[in-house]
């Protein structure tokens, strides 16, 4: 961590620095890179952390004049036009061009590591009270979230208002037309599937929006005697298997822009519609979003006649995956758990259950983006770190 420069030096005609470290180990910097991220007062805003040097007065062909060890732990660079530059060794060690420091930064910020599931999956469970009070649980629940895609949280109190709490404890909810919150309940003249007593195939909610959201709440508060049990399948080990068994058909479902609507009235009135590839892919082809309600697609249909059927035929193979017994985890939420869960990548869905005169079952819902919950998954890790 606390690792020592042994040696710089320029190399390439002044277009890179050199640093050798006390290990041994070396690291290149490009000259542009090392000007362009200055830390002096004049070229950055400590108080923001941000850049305050404009790119227009950035020379992207710019060669040190000078570079020198200050001491250890620090290396000062002047420049042809005499700006003088000081880099600190931790600062630069972090910021090395290698493939493995850059992967060990990715990973430290993204977390991108995955656990795929199946009917095995063992459902993470944590009480609500702990993540509310204890930095530790929170963290441990907003990691797990990120890498398995579920977590149950338990004992929350069966009333209205808990997801609410739970909104503050990240930071904020994502509003929707569906309100800030939302009462997944048989409701009549229902402007949604969801609020009727109807079984809801595998979905993934709000693909309607540009920009679906990222993590949704479901916390039960009352639950019918018979029916609707909750289903969830891991997305995105579907689709690699998708990818495995029929090559053809994941490229159709990511590549097609399906378009979906929805129309009505709620927290105000409404005209959605959007268009979006129900297996959302990186540029290396992985499965990084899937936008799938079968309730909410379209029948408009923009794309050639001759291209529906074959599209027909992959959506079968991707529906049929996620129902298999082997991919499909099933269960009943009880009255004060909270389903949390990334809408990005696990579908869910529920059975249906009977009609009567009052209200059986309520669930209420809530939404969040990604960024707001990996920005609180951050702080709480430094949070932690720093106590220890
Ligand atoms: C929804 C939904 C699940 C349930 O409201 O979008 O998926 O168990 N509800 O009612
Ligand atoms: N609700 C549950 O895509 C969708 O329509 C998902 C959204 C109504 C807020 C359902
Ligand atoms: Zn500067
Ligand atoms: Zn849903």
């Amino acid at each position: 961590m606390n690792l020592g420069i042994q040696k710089v030096e320029a190399l390439d005609t002044g277009h890179f620095v050199r640093v050798e470290w006390e290990d041994g180990s070396e690291s290149r910097y490009p000259c542009v890179w090392l000007r362009d991220n200055c830390q002096c007062p004049r070229c950055f805003l400590r108080s923001a952390r941000a850049r305050r040097l404009f790119f227009e007065d950035l020379d992207v062909n710019i060669v040190v004049k000078e570079v020198a060890l200050a001491d250890r732990r620090k290396i000062s660079i002047t420049w042809p036009d005499e700006h003088a530059s000081e880099y600190e060794a931790e600062w630069l060690k972090k910021r090395c061009f290698s493939e493995e420091a850059r992967a060990e930064m990715r990973e430290d910020l993204f977390l991108p590591e995955r656990q795929y599931w199946g009917s095995d999956l063992q459902l993470p469970k944590i009480p609500f009270e702990e993540i509310m009070y204890n930095d530790e649980s929170a963290y441990k629940w907003l990691c797990t979230l990120k890498k398995v895609g579920i977590v149950l949280l338990t004992g929350a109190a069966t009333r209205q208002g808990e997801l609410v709490k739970l909104g503050h404890r990240i930071g904020f909810l994502r509003l929707t037309f569906y309100g800030p919150t939302w009462q997944v309940q048989d409701k009549a003249d229902a402007n949604n599937v969801a609020y009727t007593t109807g079984k809801l195939c595998f979905h993934t909610d709000y693909p309607v929006l540009q920009h679906p959201p990222g993590v949704q709440f479901l916390h039960c508060i009352k639950q019918t005697a018979a029916g609707g049990e909750s289903g969830v399948v891991d997305g995105f080990h579907v689709s690699n298997k998708l990818k495995k068994q029929n090559p053809q058909a994941y490229q159709i479902l990511s590549s097609t822009a399906v378009d979906y609507t929805d129309v009505g009235v709620d927290y105000c009135d409404f005209a959605m519609q959007c268009k979006q590839r129900i297996i959302d892919v990186d540029s290396r082809g992985q499965a990084v979003r899937i936008n799938y309600n079968n309730a909410t697609r379209d029948t408009v249909f923009d794309i050639p006649a001759e291209k529906v059927r074959p599209f027909y035929a992959a959506l079968k193979e991707f529906d049929d995956l996620l129902n298999s017994t082997e991919h499909k985890f099933t269960y009943k939420l009880k009255p004060g758990d909270i389903a949390t869960f990334d809408n990005w990548r696990v579908l869910h869905g529920r059975q249906s259950y009977q009609a009567g005169s009052e209200v059986t079952r309520h669930l209420e819902g809530a939404y969040a983006d990604w960024d707001v919950v990996m920005s609180r998954l951050r702080l709480l890790r430094k949070r932690i770190q720093n106590r220890d």
